[in-house]
This record gives C-alpha cells, structure tokens and sequence, in this order.
C-alpha cells in the first residue's frame, strides 16, 4: 500500500521498471498508464480478496445484475476516486512531470453497451459497491462494443471499436471457471437405471464461456465487487471430434471463428435471419453461463435448495436476459431433481425485471422455430411455463379467450420475453413515475390487473461520483466549501446549498466554474475538431442516442429557423449561442442517420457564414461516448430532453446535466416531470404536448402535420428548405425522406406540432440567460436538487423493495 506521495512515487518507478523494462524519462504515456493501472489494480485486489472471503464466510445473499450492455467507459479515474488516491496520485503524477489527465487518455472506454440501459447499468454497479451492499454485474465481453462513428462528407460512417487492441487492464481472466453453453441438437427422453424417465439432451454444440472479472471499487470503503464478463472460446478437443468427422482442417478454423462469434460484436446486424439467430444465441449464452456459475457457487455452500432464494437474487436488465427463467427451471428440474411446482416457486422469488421502454420495435420476441431448434430442451419449459400459465387464467378468467391470447408467453408463432419476464418474476419495475404509469394503465394493463403486487416504480439514477466528484472537480470543490463533504456520502444533502441561493459572491464562483468549464471544453473542440467557438456564448447541448423520438431534429429545425431570422436580418439582437449535438445512429436505421448528416449540413453552413456564425454556431461531435459526455456535460448551460412526451421512459443524461447546473428545456416525458416537481417551474422550460394529449392523438388519429405546417409560415419555409433548393439543400434531395416523414408520413413524433412552443421556450431561454445571477440562482437550484437521482438512492431502493438485501459491515 503506499498511504504517501513518496512512496507512491517510488512504486510506480520500480512497476515500470520491473513490467515493462523502462524508467520514467524514456516510458511511453501508454507504458506509464499500464505500470500505474497495475499499481492502483495491486491495491484493489487486495480489498477484492476479503470482500470475496467476507460474503462467503457469512454466507451474504447475493445480487447478480445480468444485463446485455455495460458502458463502462474509463475506469482509472473512477478507480482512484474511489480508493481515496485521486489527489495522491495526481500530486505524486506532477512531481515526476507527468498528468493524469493525460494519462487517462490512453485507456479505450469500456463501450459494452448502446445507450441509457447500459450506462444506467454501470452506475449501478458502482452504488452497489458504494453503499457496501453484495451486488455484481453479469454480462458479455463483446470483443467489438459498439461502433467507431466517423463522420466523413458529413455522413455517418461506422467503423469497428477495436477498445481490445489495448489491454484492458483491469480484467481478470479465470479459465478454471468456464462453463460450457450448449445448443441446437435434440433432447430424447430415456429410462434411467431405476426406471424413472428423464430428458436427454443429445448431439448438442458447445461453447466453452470464460469468465473475465473485472473489480467494482466502493467509494472510500473496503467493498470491492464484481463485473463478470463471458467470453465465447471453441474447446479445441470438440471442434477437433467435429473436423476429423468431416475430415478437413478448414472446418477447425471455420468452425472455431462461429463458435466464437458469439461474443464478437455488440448487437450483431439484426436485418438477417442469421444475425438475429446470433442475438438469441448470445442471449442464452450469458444466462446459461451466468446461472450456471450462480449454482455452482450456491451449492459450495452447502445449504438445501430450500434456501437458495434467501440468499441470491437475479435481476434481468429489460428483457434481454429473460431466458434466466426457464435455465433456471431447466436446471432445478432437470440437474439437480426438484419437482416443477418448488423449482417455479423458486424462480419467481429469486427474478426481477426492469422494463425500459415502451418503444414496441424494442419489445422482444422470437420466433418459435429458432427458439425451438436453438434451445430445444428450453423452448418446451418455456411451453409448460406457458401452458401451465394460461391454465391457471383460465380459472380466474373463465371463457375470457382473448385475455388468455393476449397474455400468453408464446402466441402467433411468437416467444414473447416481456410475457415470459412478467410471468416468471416477482418484481416488474417501470423507470420513471410516468413510466410505471404508462405501463400499468396501458402497455401491461392487462398483466397489472393480473399480478398489481408485482408492479412498482424505482426512478432512475445515475452515480454522482463519476458524474460530478471525478467529472468535474472544480464544481465538486466549490459545493465542498460550501456546505462540507457530507453531500457525497449523502448526496441528497446537496439540498444545503440553497441556502446559498441568494449569495451573490457564491453565484458568481459557481458562475467562474462553469466558465472555466466551458473554456476547457471549446479547447479541446478546437483541438479536435478544428472549430472555435465561444465560450461567452450559451452552450446548448444535444447528447444520446439518435431516434426520432428523442427529435433532434426538432432542435434542428429550430436552428434553421434561427439562420433564417439572422438572414433576414443580420442586426437581430440574440445572445450568441452554441449548439452541441453527440449521437450514434444504429447501423440499420436509415432515417436518423439522415438526421445525423442534416445537422452536419447546418453545422457546415452556419460556421462557415461570417453574417451569421458570431451569433450561432453548430458542433457534431463525432463518436459519442461516456468520457465525451465527462467532458462536455460539465461545460453545459442548456441540456436539451425534448422527446416526444410519453416515449422517454427516464432519461439519465438530464439527471447528469441537472447535476453539473445546466438548465433543461424539455417535454414533460420521464424523469423530466420528476426533475421539474424537484426544481419548480421557474427553474427548468418545458414546452410541448403532454403524454396525455400524445395518447390520445395516437388513439384518436386526430392529427395532420402537413395543417400544422401550413398554418406556420417559419415551419412552411424551413421545410421547403430541405427540399427546395437552399442553402441546406444544395439542390439535392438528400433530405427528402425527413420531410416525407413530416409531412407525407404524419409526422410520428409530433415534431411540428411541438415547434412553436419549443421556439418560445428557447426565446424565454436566452432571456433569462442574460440575467446571469438569475441564470446562476437557477442553475444552483438544479444541482442543490439534483441528489435526489444520485443512483445510491434508486440501488437502495432495489435493495431494500426489490431484492430484499441489507448493507455489508465491512471491517476497516
Ligand atoms: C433506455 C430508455 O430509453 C431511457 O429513457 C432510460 O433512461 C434508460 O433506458 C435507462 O432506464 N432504454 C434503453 C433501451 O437503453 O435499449 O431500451
């Protein structure tokens, strides 16, 4: 352990001596970051070890969180908050010439996820650990994450994120504790030696799944959890069995390179049959894993299987990892001999689910064939879950056919993950007030009226350690000497600063903050990206994943629509601002990517005309990723949360913004409404229909947008300008397909609809902006009431709801 700066200072000189052959003057940034993450790595492992020891001696009752996607991002800066060695390792760093933050530099972001549910997942693993509660994530170690977006001739271009062509430093590997995954094949049913009858299951494929571990570090506490990662590996000895039957060795490399496929990319192409075979293959792949090393662990225990729920919970992130139930009903029934009625009883204890969206496009399900020839033992426990199911409704709901269809796990030729994650577990949770809502009243009516206990809402959190303490230090220090560090083991203290409201000398420290914020980040624009912008002017900011209803375009439009007043008059007064945009566009969804190139052709258009480009500008920052998003959100004045209401299930990135004193302007659609009940109206803008009124348009059918444009002559003329010829345009038809989504296709989003107002609540914006102690007073409100969805709070309310599970006393 090195408790001081010297002793700091010499460990890391004998790490790069020793494993990498090198002094400090002649080691690479790379070399230097690798010796230093092996040093902070060697600490850990140690508080690792005894957390390991500690559950295992008391026998804790265990989380495993099994999610598809976590967006890690970085870990060496988190890694060093939380051991309390940030300011000793920064200090030790810059006597020997060198800086962390550059240094930081070098580690690839984990990028293991797409979007909210991945990021969400990563912030809770790092409560978990924070607040000393036995929590680990499960999940697959993707060699690609998610796409490299490049933007070349200001289009979308996707290039493979190769983050393993440097060394992921923190993961172990532990082979000892691989499990084989088995698939397709077919399942006989045979009399064993006693007469009794069992399944079978015959001439099946194997993978071998090897675990990586990667430590989860609790903040200044002696937790250390764990992130288990699965990777596919083809066992040489089988494909060899397979290749000498086939007698040729190309079917070994051949063979091996789709074994292995398995954990290859992040959402493989979903527009072939194949790819999507690949999805569901990957799927099965980290619950059998994940289950199986459950159960092993489990029965080192030696407890009866009576126990196994008091001391293990299962949480599926959406439904993705929905076939935890029917592996564990496999396993129960079919390994280890427990008859149907305690292996269900079991399951439904031991799983909870969070949905995250009611987007239907997003709501899983599969067909029965594949399901059936992939998992063939698992597809007819899933029927008996079915059949068994739709039994028990018949009786509650006697002749009630299409209740019965309409809740049945597998139904027109469909698997249904959402029926079968409802059914098989005890706990369903919505992510936002609204959201529950909406699917109690309307997506899962029908199943609330079946199970109400089982619904409930955990709004959505996010870490304030990553999202304020490591991302913006100058801010978190200020709030220190303002109200002490109480607030960051207890963040909803952060509500002691409005007592700091009124404090003008305070207001304009907050103000140099966000200043020098701004600063920092319109350097590295330049740097980057080639652009200068002005940090004087506001900075409007547009980040997370492109979909038409989070509408970017909207807030496109509106640009174009400012450029337009600016045209027609050069003198207009307007407080210069900035528009910041960061999204990634999947592969296969060709309107946002139209999306993406409209705003790369306003951004090309208005920087580069002088009559307009000191008033606004617009930013594209390619390849969005959670160490952007570090970086810019702290610089933040505007965080724009402009969905269409209803569609949001929560949003974090406005919890994150709110966090580091930027204002929202936004639709009353997820957390929104939480964030403006928290902040009161005069302290966030929000604009636009409700997700009432955009229900009932959806039911009632009574909306025409091409009305809405007419009667708008600004919209009318924006539109044109994608059509006609324009500036935007440049007399090509690039942008056609947006405007036929508007107009001819009735505008799903209700984009137009929301124009006008959301142009008013942009006016209202860059009044207030130019009362800057008023701007400062509301920008304080916002972070003083932000600790509310510090996701410790929404762990400890899984934890104490959900899972049923206390805080850990650790020995210091
Ligand atoms: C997202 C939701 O879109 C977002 O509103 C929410 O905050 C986040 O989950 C975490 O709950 N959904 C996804 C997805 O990421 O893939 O469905």
């Amino acid at each position: 352990m090195f408790s001081n700066k010297e002793m700091f200072k010499q460990a890391l000189v004998e790490k790069l001596k020793t494993n990498f052959g090198k002094k400090v003057e002649t080691a690479s940034e790379y070399d230097t970051y690798r010796a230093l993450g092996a040093l902070v790595k060697d600490e850990i492992t140690k508080k690792w070890m005894e957390t390991e020891e500690r559950y295992q001696k008391d026998q804790t009752k265990q989380v495993y969180y099994f999610s598809m996607e976590f967006l890690m991002g970085r870990l060496l800066g988190n890694n060093l908050l939380n051991m309390n060695l940030l300011e000793l390792v920064q200090d030790g760093l810059e006597d020997l010439g060198l800086s962390l933050d550059s240094l930081e530099e070098n580690e690839n972001d984990a990028g293991l996820g797409n979007g909210g549910l991945g990021r969400l997942a990563a912030c809770f693993l790092d409560s978990l650990a924070s607040l000393n509660l036995a929590g680990h994530g499960y999940g697959m170690r993707y060699r690609y994450g998610m796409f490299d977006q490049h933007i070349i001739d200001g289009k979308q271009v996707e290039l493979p994120d190769e983050w393993l062509s440097k060394d992921f430093i923190w993961e172990v590997r532990r082979p000892e504790d691989a499990i084989e995954v088995k698939y397709e094949g077919y399942v006989d049913f045979k009399e064993d030696s006693s007469g009794n009858w069992k399944f079978e299951y015959v001439d099946y494929e194997k993978i071998r799944a090897v675990p990586y571990d990667v430590p989860i570090v609790g903040y200044n506490n002696e937790t250390v959890n764990t992130l288990r990662l699965w990777s596919a590996e083809a066992t040489t000895e089988d494909i060899m069995v397979r290749a000498k039957r086939k007698n040729e060795m190309g079917y070994f490399l051949n063979h091996r390179r789709a074994l292995e496929s398995v954990s290859e990319f992040l959402y493989p192409d979903d527009s072939t049959e194949e790819g999507r075979r690949l999805r569901l293959k990957q799927e099965y792949f980290l619950v059998s894993a994940g289950v199986q090393s459950i159960i092993q662990s489990f029965e080192k225990t030696g407890l009866p299987w009576s126990a196994f729920s008091d001391k293990t919970a299962i949480h599926i992130n959406d439904t993705h990892p929905a076939l935890v139930i029917p592996e564990l009903m496999r396993i129960l029934v079919d390994e280890k001999g427990l008859g149907w009625d305690q292996a269900w009883e079991i399951t439904q204890s031991v799983v909870s689910y969070t949905n995250h969206t009611t987007l239907s496009e997003a709501l899983e399900s599969w067909p029965v064939n594949t399901v059936r020839t992939l998992l063939p033992r698992l597809f007819m426990i899933i029927e008996e879950i079915n059949e068994r199911f739709c039994q028990a409704l018949w009786k509650t709901y006697p002749g009630d056919f299409d209740r019965i269809a309409n809740l049945a796990i597998v139904a027109d030729g469909q698997v249904k993950m959402a029926h079968l994650s409802i059914v098989g577990s005890h706990s369903i949770n919505g992510v936002a007030k609204l959201h529950t809502e909406i699917l109690k009243k309307r997506e899962m009516k029908s199943f609330y009226e079946t199970f109400p206990s089982k619904f409930n809402n955990k709004t959505n959190g996010i870490t304030h350690r990553r999202w304020l303490m490591h991302a913006n230090k100058p801010l978190s220090n200020l709030i220190t000497e303002a109200i002490g560090d109480q607030w960051m083991n207890e963040p909803d203290r952060l509500k002691d600063l409005l007592k700091k409201k009124e404090d003008l000398s305070f207001l304009d420290r907050l103000d140099d903050v966000k200043q020098n914020n701004k600063i920092a980040l319109a350097d590295w624009v330049k740097e980057t990206q080639g652009i200068t912008v002005d940090p004087q002017s506001i900075f409007d900011v547009h980040i997370k994943r492109l979909h038409g209803y989070k509408r970017q375009l909207l807030n496109a439009l509106h640009i174009m629509h400012l450029y337009n007043e600016l045209k027609a008059d050069p003198t207009l007064d307007m407080v210069p601002r900035t528009f910041f945009f960061g999204a990634k566009a999947a592969s296969g969804y060709y309107f946002a990517k139209k999306v993406i190139q409209l705003i790369n052709r306003i951004a090309a258009v208005i920087n580069k005309d002088d009559e307009v480009n000191d008033k606004i500008k617009v930013v594209f920052l390619p390849n969005y990723s959670v160490s952007t998003a570090e970086k810019i959100i702290p610089a933040s004045n505007v965080s724009e949360q402009i969905s269409t209401a209803s569609k949001e299930a929560s949003g974090t990135g406005n919890m994150k913004f709110m966090m580091n004193g930027a204002l929202t302007i936004g639709t009353m659609d997820g957390a929104n409404v939480e964030i403006h009940d928290l902040v009161g109206d005069e302290n966030i803008y929000t604009f636009g229909l409700s997700s009432e009124e955009v229900l009932e348009y959806y039911r009632t059918g009574g909306y025409s947008s091409k009305q809405v444009s007419d009667q708008d002559e600004r919209l009318r003329h924006t539109l044109e300008q994608l059509i006609h010829y324009s500036p935007f345009s440049k007399g090509e038809m690039d942008f056609q397909p947006i405007y036929e989504a508007l107009i001819n296709h009735n505008d799903e989003y209700f984009v137009l609809k929301d124009f006008a107002d959301y142009v008013m609540a942009q006016r209202k914006v860059s009044q207030d902006y130019q009362n800057k102690r008023l701007w400062n007073a509301k920008s304080l409100v916002n972070i003083a009431q932000s600790g509310h969805f510090s996701s410790d709070r929404t762990i400890q309310e899984y934890a104490s709801q959900i899972w049923n599970i206390e805080r850990v006393q650790m020995l210091k």
